[in-house]
């Protein structure tokens, strides 16, 4: 008896240290982030959303009373101009398209489209889960919720099409690159790579480097915010309230 408990012990113990919070082991490339360069942030930015799209470096934060869609200059971190979610909604991610901007708030039940021109709301879809992340391949919209599981949707009427299960919860700020979702892992310093095609983490990025001293108080300081540099192999990369923005290679 005492045996058997020493060897479930042995196998659990194991199990734990090779695989981390939910990643599955096999086949996973391990990699960390090289920095690159940084720029300031705004460290009252609650960030929830972050994409690059043209010239801009457009930003959703969140908290209620403070939620906001941003476009700032993806150079120097500045904000050009900003618009407020109503007072008692929680922002959440945010996807740029041609037409639009998508902007998830969080629990509040509602998605936002915006005419990317002015950023006014020009339709308010209903949302029936919780939004966390949201990104863009060239056919659909990619949203998660703190689960592991992708929805894939039309780009226009926000519908399902499919869904993924990744097997990694807390699934949050989303990239969509060539054939690659990007997200980060909600209260960790990972990042994950999802092949869309099956939900597979196909790569774990240990982005524990990039913690800003000035954030180790505060528990909802985390990392959150992955915008992949057009025509690159390069990120920019941020937190809820960092003071800073890194520019970054993810390399093994
Ligand atoms: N979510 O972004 C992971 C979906 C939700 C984060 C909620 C964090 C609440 C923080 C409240 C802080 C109050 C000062
Ligand atoms: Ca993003």
């Amino acid at each position: 008896m005492r045996w058997l408990l020493a060897l479930v012990l042995v196998v659990g113990l194991t199990g734990c240290a090779s695989s981390g919070p939910g990643v599955p082991d096999g086949g996973v490339a391990r990699l960390t982030v090289q920095v690159l360069g940084t720029m300031p942030h705004d460290p009252a930015a609650f960030t929830q959303g972050f994409e690059i799209d043209g010239a801009s470096l457009w930003e959703g934060t969140g908290l209620r009373g403070r939620s906001q869609l941003r476009e700032t200059d993806p150079t120097t971190g500045a904000v050009r101009r900003a618009v407020d979610l109503p007072p008692g909604q929680f922002g959440e991610g945010i996807t740029v398209t041609p037409d639009r901007i998508w902007q998830l708030t969080w629990q509040d039940g509602v998605v936002y489209e915006r005419d990317p021109a002015t950023l006014a709301v020009r339709r308010t879809l209903p949302l029936d889960r919780e939004g966390w992340g949201i990104c863009d391949t060239p056919t659909d919209l990619v949203t998660s919720d703190g689960s592991s599981t992708l929805v894939f949707r039309d780009p226009v009427t926000f519908a399902p099409r499919r869904t993924v299960d990744t097997g990694v919860t807390r699934l949050n700020e989303l990239e969509c690159t060539g054939n690659t979702i990007w997200a980060n892992v909600w209260q960790t310093d990972e990042i994950v790579g999802i092949d869309p095609a099956t939900g597979r983490v196909t790569s774990v990025v240990d982005a524990s480097a990039l913690r800003p001293a000035e954030t180790r108080g505060d528990p909802d300081a985390v990392l959150n915010g992955i915008a992949a540099i057009p025509g690159t192999d390069e990120f920019l990369v941020t937190g809820k309230r960092w003071p800073v923005t890194y520019k970054v290679a993810f390399a093994s």
